[in-house]
């Protein structure tokens, strides 16, 4: 897979990154969207010479429909015909039962999660449908298959996220354009560190004793997805680590 054009969403960190970075590698142009793109712009020279690729960074809040409506009025007419949108900022926030829970935690994982993966998807998909063409790869959870307590609200975004992908997929059914949900188990990233309010030690313990997927393991199986022939869908993918059988049995050393 070579100069398809590419829009990865919550490219600064974790599983975006390493798929911005496996992407790059293999010639792929990117259009990389998070709210903090310092980091990012810096890597983004730096693939656009090594690999002879055009890399746009743009700092953008999924959650703010109006932001995204203004960058697609103002995007370069290159970005017109999209092969790819990777839907991947989101968060967990907070490990609480619900009568416990935080209200604006809720609010900004709901608003991310479920809302900024639907703006995005409004925009993108228009102009999928208007060439006939690309691949909608939304980053799901085993969260939205088996929910767990202290994470209801998380799981019910990652649920969501299921259901909008398995829509998606058969309102676009008579659409060569392709539809994936990626349901991770265990990934090592910065989530953890956010789901707690910056407790990094308290997100470490997380990772004890198992060898946790990394982004880079992701990024690879999101290649492969995207890589498949025309006539080939890959509806899901639900990988963990092999020391993990669902989001609380988890075999740790
Ligand atoms: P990270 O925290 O490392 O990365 C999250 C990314 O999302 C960052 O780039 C962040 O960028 C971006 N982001 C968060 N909020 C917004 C926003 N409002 N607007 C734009 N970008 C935003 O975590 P992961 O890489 O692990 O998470 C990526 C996805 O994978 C998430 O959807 C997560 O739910 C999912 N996932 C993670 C698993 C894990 O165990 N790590 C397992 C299963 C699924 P910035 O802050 O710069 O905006
Ligand atoms: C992240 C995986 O099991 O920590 O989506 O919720 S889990």
């Amino acid at each position: 897979m070579k100069n398809e054009k590419i829009i990865i969403t919550g490219a600064s960190s974790g599983i975006g990154f390493s798929c911005a970075s496996l992407f790059a590698e293999k010639g792929n142009n990117l259009l990389l969207l998070s709210r903090n793109i310092e980091k990012l712009k810096k890597e983004a020279a730096k693939w656009e010479k090594d690999f002879g690729i055009r890399v746009d960074v743009y700092s953008l809040d999924v959650r703010d429909y109006q932001a995204i409506d203004k960058l697609f009025s103002q995007l370069p007419d290159f970005w017109n015909d999209v092969d790819i949108l990777i839907n991947n900022a989101g968060l967990a926030l907070g490990l609480e039962k619900i009568w416990e829970g935080d209200r604006t935690d809720w609010d900004t994982m709901i608003d991310t999660n479920i809302k900024g993966l639907l703006y995005m998807s409004r925009f993108v998909v228009q102009k999928m449908r208007a060439r006939n063409k690309g691949h909608i790869i939304n980053i799901g959870s085993i969260a939205g298959t088996q929910v767990y307590e202290n994470g209801v609200v998380y799981c019910a975004t990652k649920a969501a996220v299921k259901f909008i992908s398995d829509g998606l997929r058969i309102e676009l059914v008579d659409t060569p354009i392709k539809v994936t949900n990626i349901q991770p188990g265990l990934v090592e990233t910065n989530f953890s560190i956010v789901r707690f309010h910056n407790d990094i030690k308290r997100a470490e313990k997380v990772y004890q004793g198992i060898e946790a997927l990394s982004g880079n393991d992701i990024a690879e199986i999101i290649y492969f997805v995207a890589d498949t022939k025309p006539h080939v869908q890959i509806a899901e993918v639900t990988v963990m680590p092999t020391n993990q059988a669902s989001p609380i049995s988890i075999y740790k050393k």
